[in-house]
């Protein structure tokens, strides 16, 4: 019997493939918004949290990372229905108690889906797994600090701990986190951004001397033209259609590039307006190229190329601000077009009318998100981005620039507050300075480092700032068994997840407050800051009575555990900043650049922005002082015959490893998530018909253990031949640890080359990795509950 069937809650029987959808969002998505606030939190709260979110006295969405709209022009209903998903899921008054956590051995807990273990609501109080136990029990705050303390003190070296994020996180916790593992003695500081938008950092720091968006808002409103790649804003930015829609009205032009026409990128019905309830909504793309998967980076040197040819080119810009033009247009020059229309499965007309929309734009925005970050090439493809940007002077003007749309809402505050494995040295300075000692100078272990550290037994000690790192991780198996074998694992957590089920010798979670939660300290209600996709800074005030007595605030626990495991080590005052979360903004506004009268910023309705010197100043802080033209040869994945190249997507009912639901309606895709959409001369090929079922194997040179996932039934689908596409994380395992991209260690989960064979035949070779949970110590009992299904 198949492993998989354990964790199954709902019957993948149920799975319905129907019609795909031409409009997002619309009244439907308002419906949805309603029935999931309600079912989760009733009325009060639920008419308590919508009316506050993103408003400027509210709190900031926990979804994603969407700037808000300047305080005049906010909405009474500023938020969307992805969104409004994500605040029932934390608002929810479900629990997940210390009943429960007796109700279930950890070894039960694992044979349930993700979708179940979210659905059983928030944490109320610390829970432990003592060594050789098989469930958690609950336990005082004073003795997990305790716990965690001694464990911490009896390393040999502070490196062998290592202190993730994820992006959810507040600044003031971020900061204080950060802090606390410096002072410890360690920068092993990896983040969700590593298996994000890493790429981008790397990308924009070496390029425009600064890893962040040189657009406002105001700026995507104005641009002429739009280019939307790799990105699926309908699902996962859905307020961004509203920010496009009104370009389109100003006149822009989109350009979309996307292997998958998502229905985000076609038409939007905006429900806030008469004509998207009643009419026909937005059309949104001019033109859209269906992209060979992994192809954006030949088809962005053919778009130089041909402005290079057209001279459609600012020379002014390039002659005072860039360095390396000349090489690049050397480069670009003698592009081989039979390649760009292999890699990109485009035709060079297709190729030549998207450059024409480039040539007559004036101003130019340039959007992306995980369908190029995650790629072994992505660091050169944004590079490439930048390039083009470059040529037309796209940069530092209104109505253009790069904009990479950020995910965690606050993924990009988290590494201005010094979330970050090698954060600059004069970051550090910064930090010595205010604080009086001298922080580690080592660049620390990344998530995927982490994660070879865990299994090489170099790291004894996982610390996590919300998150499910199991789940979110490449290669599951891998990861679960790296985890199973440290000595304790510690997750800072609002819900249950994968990650709690993975454990250390000793475990603990510890459950806190999220984004919707009134947070009160010793001085009174405190709020918290964060920053957005544009670097707009903010403060965010949760309206919720928090779930029970026991729920601690991040920034409350993780001073705890800095008192536990340092004293009064270096004399710094925990309790003050815990006390009153202003005391940490007053460091905040002496360590971090361009934080200056922090409190008093953030305060103010909307907050303030941060410099960002290409966008205010055309300036570049890069080691030439001008922004950097680079030159990549165009290396694309090698697919051989009878394989395909696999993307690892979102649904439109998931927020990463949090799944809400199983209706992913835009796709057309409900009652399930085991499915992988194909080209149907590409099923035919391989001998299939839509609706077999199928195992994926990984095709992976670099050792030979066997990856692979079960069960996946086959979707016919409009995507270019030779790409495939499945959900994220049920794909996970797929993905080989040391398939990264290169300067930035992305996991590659938008190309993984696999093969495909008849489901069943192979079950003995390809047990489900999480359904067996790999077992430290006391992993030895397997139970395998019933499936059930969901109330
Ligand atoms: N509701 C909701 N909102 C979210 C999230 C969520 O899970 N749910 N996650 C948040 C996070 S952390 C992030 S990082 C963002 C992610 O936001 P997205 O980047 O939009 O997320 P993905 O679903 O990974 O979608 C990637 C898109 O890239 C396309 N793509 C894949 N490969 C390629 C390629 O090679 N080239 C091109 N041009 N396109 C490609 C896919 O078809 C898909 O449309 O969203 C954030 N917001
Ligand atoms: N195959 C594949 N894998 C991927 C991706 C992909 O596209 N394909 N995308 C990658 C990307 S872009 C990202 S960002 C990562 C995401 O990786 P993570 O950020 O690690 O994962 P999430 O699913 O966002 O974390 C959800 C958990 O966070 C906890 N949580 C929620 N809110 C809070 C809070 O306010 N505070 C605290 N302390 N905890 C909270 C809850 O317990 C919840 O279970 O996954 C990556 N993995
Ligand atoms: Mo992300």
């Amino acid at each position: 019997m198949l492993n998989r069937d354990r964790r199954s809650d709902y019957d993948e029987g149920d799975l319905e493939v129907g019609d795909r959808k031409k409009a997002a969002a619309g009244v439907t998505g308002v419906a949805v918004a309603v029935k999931r606030s309600l079912e989760q939190m009733g009325l009060m709260r639920s008419a308590e949290t919508l009316l506050e979110l993103n408003q400027a006295e509210g709190f900031d969405c926990p979804s994603c990372a969407w700037p808000d709209p300047d305080p005049g022009h906010r909405k009474i209903a500023e938020f969307c229905e992805n969104g409004a998903k994500a605040v029932a899921e934390e608002g929810t008054t479900r629990r997940a108690d210390p009943g429960f956590f007796a109700r279930y051995s950890i070894a039960e807990l694992a044979g349930h889906s993700e979708l179940w273990l979210g659905k059983q609501g928030r944490i109320t109080h610390p829970m432990v797994k003592r060594p050789g136990a098989t469930h958690y029990t609950p336990i005082e705050w004073d003795e997990a600090f305790t716990l965690i303390g001694e464990q911490l003190k009896s390393l040999d070296s502070p490196d062998q701990a290592t202190f993730y994020t994820s992006g959810r996180a507040s600044n003031e916790a971020a900061f204080v986190y950060q802090l606390f593992a410096r002072a410890f003695g360690t920068n092993n500081l990896p983040d969700c951004s590593n298996m994000c938008h890493e790429s981008t950092s790397i990308a924009l720091q070496e390029s425009i001397g600064i890893g962040k968006a040189s657009v406002t808002l105001d700026d995507v409103h104005h641009a002429e033209l739009i280019i939307l790649q790799g990105q699926n804003p309908g699902t996962n930015h859905p307020r961004m259609l509203t920010a496009l829609e009104e370009a389109k009205q100003n006149g822009a032009k989109i350009l979309t590039i996307n292997p998958l026409r998502e229905a985000g990128l076609v038409n939007f019905r905006n429900p806030q307006t008469p004509r998207g309830v009643l009419g026909r909504g937005t059309d949104l793309s001019d033109l859209h190229l269906s992209i060979k998967v992994n192809g954006d980076l030949a088809l962005l040197q053919a778009f130089g190329s041909l402005l290079v040819e057209w001279d459609a080119l600012d020379h002014d810009f390039v002659q005072s601000h860039t360095r390396g033009f000349d090489e690049w247009v050397e480069h670009v020059r003698d592009i081989d077009w039979d390649e760009v229309v292999a890699a990109t499965g485009l035709s060079r007309q297709q190729i030549t009318e998207a450059a024409q929309m480039v040539r007559r734009s004036k101003a130019t925005v340039f959007c992306w998100s995980m369908g190029i970050t995650q790629h072994r090439n992505a660091v050169a493809t944004i590079k490439e981005i930048c390039n083009l940007a470059f040529a037309q002077g796209n940069i530092g003007k209104r109505g253009a620039g790069l904009m990479p749309v950020r995910g965690h809402s606050n993924v990009q505050g988290d590494r201005t507050m010094g979330i970050w494995e090698r954060a600059p040295q004069s970051f550090l300075d910064a930090i010595e300075k205010e604080f009086g000692f001298d922080p580690p100078r080592e660049n620390g272990y990344d998530t995927v480092d982490s994660i070879k550290a865990m299994r090489d037994g170099k790291v004894r000690f996982f610390l996590g700032l919300g998150g499910n790192f199991v789940q979110a991780a490449p290669d599951t198996a891998v990861t679960a068994e790296a985890m199973a074998g440290i000595d304790m694992t510690v997750h800072i957590s609002t819900k249950p997840n994968r990650s709690h089920l993975v454990c250390g010798r000793t475990a603990l979670i510890l459950p806190t407050l999220g984004r919707t939660d009134k947070d009160v300290q010793a001085s009174g209600p405190q709020f918290v800051s964060v920053e957005d996709t544009t670097c707009a800074v903010h403060a965010s005030r949760g309206p919720l009575k928090p779930p029970g007595g026991h729920v601690r605030s991040e920034v409350a626990i993780i001073t705890g555990i800095a008192e536990a495991t340092l004293g009064d080590r270096y004399g710094i005052d925990w309790k003050a900043m815990r006390d009153d979360y202003a005391n940490i903004r007053s460091r905040i506004s002496r360590v971090v650049p361009g934080c200056e009268g922090y409190e008093v910023n953030v305060r103010r309705p909307g907050g303030f922005i941060l410099p960002h010197p290409p966008r205010d100043t055309r300036s570049f802080e890069t080691d030439s002082g001008k922004a950097e033209f680079a030159v990549s040869p165009v290396e694309v994945v090698q697919v051989p015959p009878g394989h395909l190249l696999l993307q690892t997507m979102r649904s439109h009912d998931q927020f990463n490893t949090t799944i809400y639901g199983l209706s992913d309606r835009y796709r057309g895709i409900e009652g399930g998530r085991r499915v992988v959409f194909m080209h149907r001369d590409d099923i035919a090929a391989l001998g299939f018909d839509d609706g077999d079922f199928v195992d994926l194997f990984t095709r992976w040179d670099g050792d030979d253990r066997e990856r692979c996932a079960t069960r996946f039934r086959i979707v016919e689908y409009d995507l270019p031949r030779g790409s495939a596409a499945t959900y994220y994380p049920e794909t996970n395992p797929l993905v080989p640890l040391d398939s990264t991209a290169l300067k930035s260690n992305c996991p590659t989960y938008k190309s993984i080359v696999i093969s495909l064979t008849p489901a069943g035949n192979r079950d003995d070779e390809c047990p489900d990795v999480l359904g067996t949970a790999p077992v430290g110590s006391d992993w030895s009992h397997k139970t395998t509950p019933e499936p059930k299904h969901l109330s």
